[in-house]
Parts: C-alpha cells; structure tokens; sequence
C-alpha cells in the first residue's frame, strides 16, 4: 500500500472539525511529544481537539505543554469528525481508545512503524522518520501552522527519546536539520533532557539496581536478559512506565549484540522487549516468532506463559536464530 503524501494528510486535517487523538498503550516520550504537538497545531486552525490515551502521561513528561488538551476518558455523546492514532502499529495498540476510534468517520493512522497494518482511511507511514514527532513537524509545515516554543518542545521531546538522545541508527542529518530549527524557537535541550532523563524517584533506581541483579547472559555473551517481577514494581513503588529503558543497561554491554527484558504483568503474561545491535540481528522477526512486531533493533511481544516457561522458550528461539544469522 501507498502512504499518503503529505498535502493529501494536511488536507483531511484541515478538513475535520472535531479531533481526537490518541497514542498506544504506556504512551512513551515521541507518542506524548507528537500528539501534543499535533493537537496545538490543529487548535491554532481553530479546530477543537482532545487528546484520550489509554494509560497516563508518565510524570516526567507532565512539563510539556498539555493543559485543556488531554480527557481520562470519552465523553458521553462526544463526537468526532476525525480520529488521529499516533505512533499506533495497529489499532490494538490503542489499547482502551480502539473502540472510540471505530466509531469516528475518518482515522489518520500516523506512524513510523515497518509493520504497520494500514488501518486508517489515511495513513502517513514514514519508516524513515526518526520518530512520530518528525512526522507531526512536516505536517505542522505542510499546515503552514507557526510551531511556538511549546510545541517546539514537544517535538523535541519525541526525537530526543525515540533516538536515544541522538545516538540511535534512525539519528540523521535530517533529525539535526529539525533540531536545529527547534533550538533556534527555543528549546532548551538541558532542561529537557533534565526533565524527561533526571526526574527519577527513588524507586525508581532502587529498581533499576534489582533489575541489575537479574542481569544474566548467553555463553559466548552476545545475549543479555534481564527480568523484572511483579514483585519488584510493588517493593519499589514503581510503575511499569518507569522500567522504560532499562533494557538499555544490557544493551549497553560491549560484547552484547541483542538484549532482551522479561516483564511479567499484572495480567499474569510476559512482555518481552529485544534491542539489537546491528541491522544483521533482525528482533522483529524474532517478536514476530510470538506474535509481536516493532523494529529491526527494537521490538517486543506478550506470552501468556509464566515468567520461566517463557524465558526458556524465547531464549531458545534468539540462540537459534542468532546460530543461523551467523552462517
Ligand atoms: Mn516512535
């Protein structure tokens, strides 16, 4: 199928008159920056906007500029002439605000994801943006809508986390290119990144030190895992939003080329997180092996299996397949 261009996605937002936005479940910093920016865009046309996620804003994006814009839920006898999912591979994604989407006229499915299913009436589906938030800063463009210091923040915010402050392979000339012009509106890039990256409590790292613990590895020390329990989230006082990233520590390790996180839920299933390395070691195939999907160097998938059945089995499946991408 065939993305839509950007003058055909800037005319059906021009066209809508009542939005709704919405991002995936445990919306994370480019979802949170993208619809943020989006919904000031569409609100400078005049268009009434509200953003509906399915889960909460993690508190360290609380700074963005999101006052009057954000409900807990869909108003009864709300209507919307446009629905608009963000950095949502799927409508499952949208977790709770699925149902809501179907009822709306028109959706616009906007995304960077490979394996995105195509489900809107019009889809921009870039897998080479950098982030979501480069999509809504091409679209602001296209609208001709004057990008303030609050949205500037925003998009800022979701390239800064989606690129894992600028040191991911999606980091390009281009995602400098914008992040110039964001700086120059503004932006701070060291209050931002004090408070999306140092605004822990202390939960938080007192997880991250028993998440450490459970670090454990392959022979030859190219996979690393790591397992967080329902049991630490409660010892800690944490919520799942604050394990993000942490997977990163076992990435980070010289001789690791895929790192994996086993999350049990509060569901009872597993959410399986794999990072890579390099382009060659492929974790959404190896996601997809479980019915999940993402990226070539981050991807994820639910089992509903117990925590040691289903490290046992994903295991098994990323030594053999790294056995094979060898070859
Ligand atoms: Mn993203």
């Amino acid at each position: 199928m065939r993305s839509n261009t950007i003058s055909e996605i800037a005319n059906a937002l021009r066209k809508g008159d009542d939005f709704l936005l919405a991002t995936h479940v445990h919306p994370d910093g480019d979802g949170i920056g993208a619809e943020i920016a989006l919904a000031l865009g569409l609100k400078q046309l005049k268009k009434k906007v509200t953003i509906i996620n399915s889960d909460p804003i993690p508190s360290n994006y609380c700074f963005l500029p999101l006052e009057g814009l954000f409900k807990d839920r869909v108003p009864r006898h709300a209507f919307f002439s446009c629905a608009v999912a963000l950095e949502c591979s799927e409508p499952e994604r949208l977790g709770k605000m699925k149902e809501a989407f179907s009822g709306v006229e028109t959706i616009i499915n906007i995304d960077h994801h490979p394996g995105n299913s195509w489900f809107g009436d019009y889809n921009y589906v870039r897998t080479e943006a950098c982030a979501v938030g480069e999509q809504v800063y091409d679209i602001l463009k296209a609208l001709k809508v004057r990008i303030d210091p609050g949205m500037a923040a925003c998009i800022y915010t979701s390239i800064l986390t989606d690129t894992g402050s600028f040191s991911y392979s999606n980091t390009t000339w281009r995602t400098h290119e914008i992040v110039e012009e964001l700086i120059k509106l503004g932006v701070s890039p060291t209050d931002i990144y004090q408070e999306v990256y140092e605004s822990n409590s202390p939960g938080k790292i007192q997880l991250l030190g028993q998440i450490l613990s459970t670090l454990a590895f392959s022979s030859d020390k190219r996979v690393a895992w790591v397992t967080l329990t329902r049991k630490m989230f409660k010892d800690t006082r944490t919520s799942y939003e604050e394990a993000e990233g942490m997977i990163n520590y076992a990435r980070s390790i010289k001789t690791v080329d895929v790192a994996i996180s086993f999350t049990e839920l509060s569901s009872g299933k597993v959410k399986v997180s794999f990072r890579s390395k390099s382009q060659e070691q492929d974790v959404n195939k190896i996601a997809g092996m479980f019915n999940g999907g993402g990226h070539t160097r981050a991807s994820g998938c639910v089992v509903d299996d117990t925590l040691e059945n289903t490290r046992k089995k994903v295991l098994e499946k990323v030594l053999l397949y790294m056995k094979k991408t060898d070859k």
